[in-house]
């Protein structure tokens, strides 16, 4: 079976998480966590030499590490991945997307006011600055989906999932999504999909 190493409040653990519940797949959870010191411990570095989660370990014994990586394996050869060439560069572009310009500045404004061991390194400089960078990644959403119900092609398919998991929970990084109404909508829409399942808490 599929073991997912995870920590529950992780958006990129909670990716794999939507991948896998979409698709119907059946995994066991292993939970990780910097907090602990687990994901620095030998045992398993041996499993990812990155230190990071999500890592999962597939029904043949191989790991694999990276959300978006992660989401491209069990996407390919579903309806997950747009067949046309051009959307599914598309979809990639998304995916790169959210790790270079979205991630980088929301989930990581949202884990300095989250977690109390963070908060030192949230100087009102780097508060502000990405605050800035997280609105311009919204924008960029919102420019796209304010003409098209999906990121990527006609349809759901990994570029949402990946871009969902840290955008709804943008407010607890201090981002008011109010001015981002396609957005919003899109929010509403990834949770009607079949199989979602809402982020652990
Ligand atoms: N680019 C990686 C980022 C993974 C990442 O930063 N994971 C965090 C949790 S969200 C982590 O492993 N933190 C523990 C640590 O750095 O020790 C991905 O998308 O999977």
């Amino acid at each position: 079976m599929i073991t997912l190493y995870e920590q529950h409040d992780s958006g990129n653990c909670y990716k794999v998480r939507l991948v896998l519940s979409h698709l119907g797949r059946a995994f066991r959870t292993v939970a990780v966590s910097s907090l602990d010191g687990s994901t620095r411990k030998p045992e398993f570095l041996a499993k990812n030499p990155i230190g990071k989660i999500p890592t999962v370990e597939l029904d043949d014994g191989r790991f694999l590490a990276e959300s978006n990586a992660i989401l491209l394996h069990f996407a390919e050869g579903t309806e997950l991945l747009p067949p046309d060439r051009y959307d599914r560069a598309k979809a990639f572009e998304w995916l790169f997307f959210e790790q270079y310009s979205h991630e980088p500045v929301i989930a990581v404004r949202r884990a300095l006011m989250v977690y109390p061991e963070r908060r030192a390194a949230a100087t009102p400089e780097r508060m502000a600055e990405l605050l800035a960078a997280g609105h311009r990644a919204l924008a960029v959403m919102e420019q796209r989906l304010l003409t098209a119900q999906w990121l990527a092609g006609g349809r759901f398919s990994v570029a949402d999932m990946a871009l969902y998991a840290y955008t709804h929970m943008a407010h607890e990084g201090g981002f008011d999504l109010a001015p981002f109404p396609a957005i919003r909508v899109w929010l509403d829409r990834v949770r009607a999909q079949p199989g979602f399942v809402p982020m652990r808490r």
